[in-house]
């Protein structure tokens, strides 16, 4: 069980006095306008602060203290008293086990900085290093990010929450076996996992600058997960460098996985006009039952890892388009390299879950409110700092690719729902050596690129 914390907060008169220095003022006028529109769900929020504590490393651009930053807008805002508030409970190791491989969730609670330098072996093996170091209590850090998930799933699955969030989760790229890209257990798929035993079709969204390589190779061969990934892709040169538009799923799961690559510069307009004219057809074809949506925070302009042009409106006009389908959904985070900003987009996405519009001004009571000096607002412009290299030309063809895919499936799959969760384990042989080799053809691919853009990216970090 979750702790929940929102009568505490809202029975003291609404005040917290570690936040509300400016008593007077801040009972009387609220920062933020309710909309009333007509779908009203019950909102749930998973947040467990400790999470925010972890430290990937010195010049490591993961950085969990824009989980604080992010909680610390949702309070000074008042979203609290919009929704309920739970403290989750840490992942246990059983729960880690329904994807994971023993032998890598061992490795995960044993290694540390410390005795490292016994595991060389190991280290080489579960593939630690820059992307994925050791750091202090990098297990417990794992079992906080997915505690939160599976709380979040809980919430829906008992008809608790209608949607629940989760910012420390979303960390896409784990694998049964190995961590990949920042991420070490993957919540997703655990949560999708534990979704399926009482939902027949599950559609997975993912809106992270990077391609949802570890979700989708999870569920590529069934029919009950769609995947639905929006990205950069430059034909393996950009990590993880998987998710062309031909990727589209493997013997029952053909069809069920959905690639958009963009290019650097793509703009608001037409990156929610393609999310939309690609998501509305996947929602009335799938039907799905209920919807996780990752809100990767690198596909903002301005991301320290990034070169994509969205604005914080742009970015949350898509979930606020998902959320128009009235569908349970649970929300995770990601990416997102420039931590003001990350804050900002997952509070605004917040208060579009909770129907209430915010002051663009950030609250006076904010803590570390300098930090996003000059301006203070809510919505920086974040658009214009790099040329749009989708044209139309290429928009149209990778739309038209993808909508002639969906013709496929002949509506919503029928479920066995004894089926569940599927053996992921289950891939004939060929299909493991079709994977064993794509991921080969990259190897060597990745060493030579990894120097180049590490080089780049550290330099980067001195106008941090
Ligand atoms: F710039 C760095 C500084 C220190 C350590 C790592 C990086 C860095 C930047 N970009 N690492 C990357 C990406 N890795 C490579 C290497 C080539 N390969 C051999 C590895 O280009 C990894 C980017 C991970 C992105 C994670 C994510 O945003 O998608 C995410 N989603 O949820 C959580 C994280
Ligand atoms: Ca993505």
């Amino acid at each position: 069980m979750s702790l929940k914390w929102t009568n505490s907060i809202a029975n003291t008169n609404d005040i917290d006095p570690t936040f509300f220095n400016d008593y007077k003022t801040t009972v009387k006028t609220l920062p933020y306008e309710d909309l009333l529109t007509s779908y009203q769900p019950n909102v749930s929020y998973h947040y467990n602060p400790d999470a925010s504590n972890y430290h990937y490393g010195v010049g490591h651009p993961m950085k969990p203290f824009r989980l604080k930053l992010t909680d610390h807008l949702i309070i000074s805002y008042q979203l609290y008293k919009k929704m309920d508030c739970y403290l989750p409970r840490p992942a246990t190791k059983e729960e880690l086990l329904e994807f994971h491989d023993e032998d890598f969730i061992n490795f995960l609670a044993t290694i540390t900085p410390e005795n490292s330098n016994k595991y060389a072996q190991l280290l080489k093996k579960f593939n630690i290093g820059d992307d994925c170091p050791v750091f202090d209590g990098i297990y417990d850090y794992c079992k906080l990010y997915a505690g939160g998930s599976l709380d979040a799933t809980r919430k829906l699955i008992s008809g608790m929450s209608d949607i629940a969030i989760n910012w420390s989760g979303g960390l896409h790229h784990g694998k049964k076996r190995e961590p990949s890209g920042f991420c070490y257990v993957n919540d997703i798929v655990l949560s999708i996992l534990n979704l399926l035993r009482y939902y027949p079709r599950v559609l997975y969204i993912d809106i992270d600058l990077h391609h949802g390589d570890g979700v989708q190779e999870a569920f590529y061969t069934t029919d009950r997960v769609m995947t639905c990934s929006f990205h950069k892709y430059d034909g393996m040169e950009f990590f993880p460098g998987t998710g062309n538009y031909d990727e589209v799923g493997i013997g029952r799961g053909k069809h069920y996985a959905i690639n958009v690559p963009l290019r650097d510069g793509i703009d608001d307009d037409t990156y929610v006009k393609l999310f939309k004219s690609i998501i509305e057809p996947v929602i009335s074809t799938f039907q799905p039952s209920v919807i996780v949506q990752q809100c990767g925070a690198d596909s903002l302009g301005h991301d320290r890892l990034g070169r994509f042009n969205l604005n914080i409106k742009g970015h949350g006009e898509c979930v606020k388009f998902v959320k128009s389908f009235g569908l349970p959904m649970l929300v995770v985070g990601g990416g997102g390299y420039t931590p003001k900003n990350v804050s900002r987009l997952w509070c605004y996405e917040t208060s579009i879950m909770n129907d209430v519009q915010l002051d663009n001004k950030l609250p006076n009571n904010l803590p570390f409110r300098v930090f996003f000096n000059p301006d203070c607002t809510l919505h920086p412009n974040l658009d214009g700092k790099f040329e749009n290299k989708n044209n139309k030309k290429y928009l149209d063809s990778i739309r038209i690719q993808i909508l002639e895919n969906l013709r496929f499936l002949n509506g919503a799959p029928s479920v066995r729902m004894d089926e569940i969760p599927p053996d992921l384990s289950k891939l004939t042989e060929e299909e493991e050596k079709a994977i064993h080799d794509l991921n080969e053809e990259m190897e060597n691919e990745d060493d030579r690129y990894l120097k180049m853009q590490k080089d780049d990216i550290r330099m980067g970090e001195l106008e941090d």
